[in-house]
């Protein structure tokens, strides 16, 4: 593979993996703005990034389970209405360092930051598909169980020097609701190449690998998409299976990601002086479920309290009246005094009343994605 005409990148960024480029920011800059920036927000890839120059001759295919097949250009994308959705993505491997910390795991390392919050510009799916004949989701429609796929440009060792690719419900693609994106744009800007200059899809709520950059063409499918990534990884698994006994096809691919809650103002284990502090971190759910409640404790688990919460800080380039917060992270901060040495741990709960699991044993899987359980943060303060 061709790694000669990589983008510039930030020197803070933590690499994970050199080529393809995987990279996080030190967990502090998530902390430091509602809207991650672009230049610190997590890269993650599978192959080189691709070179698009010529964007007046850049277009993709919608094809597959239609009657007429069709080739969009920028220009047929830009026309449509423009929204502006502030949404995070996240990385199914995020924390996976901490899951191998109990077990081994395969996968590339992450610590806490493979997740990122960004205001994403682009046409709704729901809005290029009705382009090529297929209505928008009403009571009535019927999606006869077919799958809308997103194939990249890019080339993977995965897919054997194929492209990306991944897919999702038309039930979910053709809902103006779910705010599925062709997006162009990245906080305000035209999207870089890292992110998948010039166009990208975004599923919000939904794992980040869903979200294929590069789009080369769009498939309507009777089935999912049949490859690497749908079939083969970003599955759960119970504690029971292990590479020797697996068998993948007895697991839906994943979609949604659980609720999660991460402390970003300490590090996993640091030491602090007894006396006030201000503790700060993210919190978020998948599927649209916004955060109820955010607790910190600082007697390992024993006793909770809540922390505040906060949305949308001032973003200059979207109204108020189209910003709607339930694909965003809540930033949380909670000052508390600590007496003497303990351990202090965080813990979210969703709008459906779902929390974060009690230990990571339990929800240990071999790949370790969807690493997002309760004792997340073990900070150990020694006087
Ligand atoms: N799309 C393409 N074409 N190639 C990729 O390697 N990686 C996926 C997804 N889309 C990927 C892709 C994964 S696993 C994640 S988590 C997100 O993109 C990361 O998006 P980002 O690099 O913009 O943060
Ligand atoms: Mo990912």
């Amino acid at each position: 593979s061709d790694y000669s005409q990589e983008p510039p990148r930030h020197p803070c960024l933590q690499i994970n993996s050199k080529e393809p480029f995987n990279a996080e920011p030190p967990r502090s800059a998530l902390v430091s703005s509602y809207v991650t920036r672009v230049d610190l927000f997590y890269k993650r890839n599978h192959g080189p990034i691709p070179v698009v120059d010529d964007i007046e001759r850049y277009c993709f295919d919608i094809s597959g389970l239609i009657q007429t097949p069709k080739k969009l250009y920028m220009r047929d994308v830009r026309m449509l209405p423009k929204y502006n959705v502030t949404a995070i993505l996240q990385c199914a491997g995020n924390r996976r360092t901490a899951m191998s910390k109990t077990r081994k795991v395969r996968g590339v390392g992450w610590d806490v930051s493979a997740i990122g919050n960004a205001v994403w510009g682009g046409a709704k799916l729901a809005d290029v598909l009705e382009l090529v004949g297929i209505p928008k989701l009403t009571s009535r429609t019927q999606s006869g169980g077919k799958h809308v796929e997103f194939v990249s440009i890019d080339k993977c060792k995965e897919e054997n020097g194929g492209p990306y690719k991944a897919s999702i419900p038309l039930i979910q693609a053709t809902n103006p609701e779910a705010d599925v994106l062709l997006a162009y744009e990245m906080n305000g800007e035209p999207l870089n190449r890292d992110h998948g200059y010039p166009l990208r899809v975004i599923v919000p709520g939904v794992i980040g690998a869903r979200s294929v950059k590069w789009l080369d063409s769009i498939n309507i499918l009777a089935e999912e998409c049949q490859g690497f990534f749908m079939q083969k990884d970003y599955k759960m698994f119970p504690p029971s299976v292990d590479w020797d006994n697996i068998n993948w096809s007895t697991r839906r691919p994943q979609m949604d990601f659980p609720v999660q809650s991460v402390i970003c103002s300490l590090e996993d284990v640091q030491s602090i002086k007894p006396g006030k502090i201000t503790i700060s971190g993210y919190a978020a759910s998948g599927g649209g479920r916004g955060i109820e409640r955010v607790d910190v404790s600082i007697d390992g688990g024993k006793t909770w309290l809540e922390a505040s919460r906060s949305q949308k800080t001032g973003i200059p380039y979207i109204s108020d009246h189209e910003s709607s917060d339930k694909w965003a992270w809540v930033l949380f901060e909670i000052t508390v005094d600590i007496p003497h040495s303990t351990e202090i741990v965080a813990k979210a709960v969703d709008s459906a009343a779902n929390v974060q699991p009690e230990n990571v044993q339990d929800i240990w899987n071999l790949r370790a994605d969807a690493n997002f359980f309760m004792l997340q943060n073990h900070q150990f303060i020694f006087m």
